[in-house]
């Protein structure tokens, strides 16, 4: 279209040229600038001009109509052109802004990218916790197939007789005595039936080669026995028996009352001792009793038979007051708990030294006390500064607690069968010892 539209441009150029110059009839080369055979011969003339120009008017003004829209769609792709061009330039400067039927879709494709991110981290976050999971199930299947041969070992054991891993003697009596007297030999464990008793119970007999047999009513030997106990506990017993004596416990009130009253035979209490140092003593009473329970356990002797740890049920005299010894008397005291206040005390001695006993104001024998490794104590390490040891004033101070302590009974009239006294037949008191109740 482009060479069209400059062939258009000479004719007209031409046509214009030679209207200015038309000067002579004859022509030539010299008077006529235009020899076209259209004209003739002869120059053109005005007339002839105007016919030549009648005759191709029609098909000029069509030329030029069509040279115009030539022009016009050359114009409009021209500035079409121009401006992808300036777009291109701005492409190449700064992003280019959508156009307007693009923005929804791209932001669609953002939310969808967004979504698709989001997703993603939940799938990374899900497989993480699935891992854990993983793990877990696998620790537990480990456990459960553990459990699973424990259980069968415990099956298996199941299946077999089952059989008592305490040896308990055949021989059973009204006491320890009577056990030994059947021909019990060995010291441990028998059932025994005293005389008013409704069923028998266990306890630890301790059986000498002469054939004397103590019942044995308490024992503390490493404090492994809380006995800050209630009335209950105390009349029923608490702690453990064991075959080998090797266990702490109180037998029980009702059991010793029992056994101490059952029969005209008259009781020996033996009280033993052993301080942090190895040394032992002991203390033993006449025609030892307990009283039942309507009368509170009452604990009563006859007399003092003897021994080295000295006569402390008798009371002691801590020097702090006159009436030290009458107050801290035991013979004829009621047991006391914390929950019953038998004692001679406007206070309450058992919940004060965290025992139960036959407390008067309050002691200076307190074997059920609290147990001190390494013996001595003082008033700081207790509660409310009262001496709550396992005391025996007559052989050590109320601020030194024992070792090892028992208590223990044998008929009278085995009391001389003894194999292993430790006292002499005078019951030599220590004094050394300082306590107050
Ligand atoms: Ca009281």
């Amino acid at each position: 279209m482009t060479r069209l539209y400059h062939q258009g441009v000479l004719f007209l150029q031409s046509i214009l040229l030679f209207s200015s110059t038309y000067s002579s009839l004859v022509p030539n080369t010299d008077n006529c600038c235009i020899l076209d055979d259209r004209f003739g011969e002869y120059c053109p003339t005005t007339c002839g001009v105007s016919d030549f120009l009648n005759t191709y008017y029609t098909e000029v003004d069509t030329d030029l109509q069509y040279f115009e829209g030539l022009l016009n769609q050359i114009r409009n792709d021209t500035t079409t052109t121009t401006v992808i061009v300036t777009d291109m330039q701005q492409v190449g400067t700064k992003p280019q802004a959508a156009p307007q039927g693009m923005k929804d879709p791209t932001q669609k494709s953002r939310t969808m990218l967004d979504e698709i991110t989001r997703y993603e981290r939940t799938i990374t976050e899900n497989e993480r916790i699935i891992q854990e999971l993983q793990e877990i199930l696998n620790s537990n299947s480990q456990k459960i197939t553990l459990l699973k041969q424990k259980i069968s070992v415990l099956e298996n054991q199941c299946q077999q007789p089952c059989k008592d891993t305490v040896e308990i003697q055949e021989f059973t009596g009204k006491d320890c005595q009577e056990v030994a007297n059947k021909g019990a030999r060995t010291s441990g464990l028998y059932y025994v039936k005293p005389l008013k008793a409704k069923q028998q119970f266990l306890v630890y007999c301790e059986i000498q080669p002469s054939g004397a047999a103590w019942t044995v009513l308490q024992r503390r030997l490493d404090g492994s026995v809380d006995f800050n106990k209630n009335w209950i506990q105390y009349k029923e017993g608490f702690g453990y028996l064991s075959p080998t004596d090797t266990t702490e416990y109180w037998l029980g009130n009702e059991k010793i009352h029992l056994l101490s009253t059952q029969s005209t035979t008259p009781y020996v209490l033996r009280i033993e001792l052993e301080d942090w140092s190895g040394h032992k003593s002991v203390a033993d009473y006449s025609t030892f009793r307990l009283g039942a329970e309507k009368d509170k356990y009452r604990l009563t002797y006859a007399y003092f038979l003897g021994g080295d740890a000295g006569d402390a049920f008798d009371g002691f005299d801590f020097g702090d007051d006159p009436s030290d010894k009458f107050y801290t008397s035991h013979n004829g005291m009621q047991f006391s708990t914390f929950d019953k206040d038998n004692d001679r005390f406007d206070g309450n001695c058992a919940e004060q030294d965290g025992s139960g006993w036959w407390m008067n104001r309050c002691h200076a024998g307190h074997l059920n006390g609290k147990y001190y490794p390494d013996g001595t104590y003082s008033e700081s390490d207790t509660t409310g500064g009262y001496d709550n040891g396992i005391i025996w004033a007559t052989w050590r101070s109320r601020w030194y607690s024992m070792k090892k302590a028992s208590m223990k009974i044998i008929p009278l009239s085995r009391y001389g069968d003894n194999d292993d006294q430790q006292f002499s037949k005078d019951g030599k008191v220590g004094t050394q010892g300082r306590g107050d109740f």
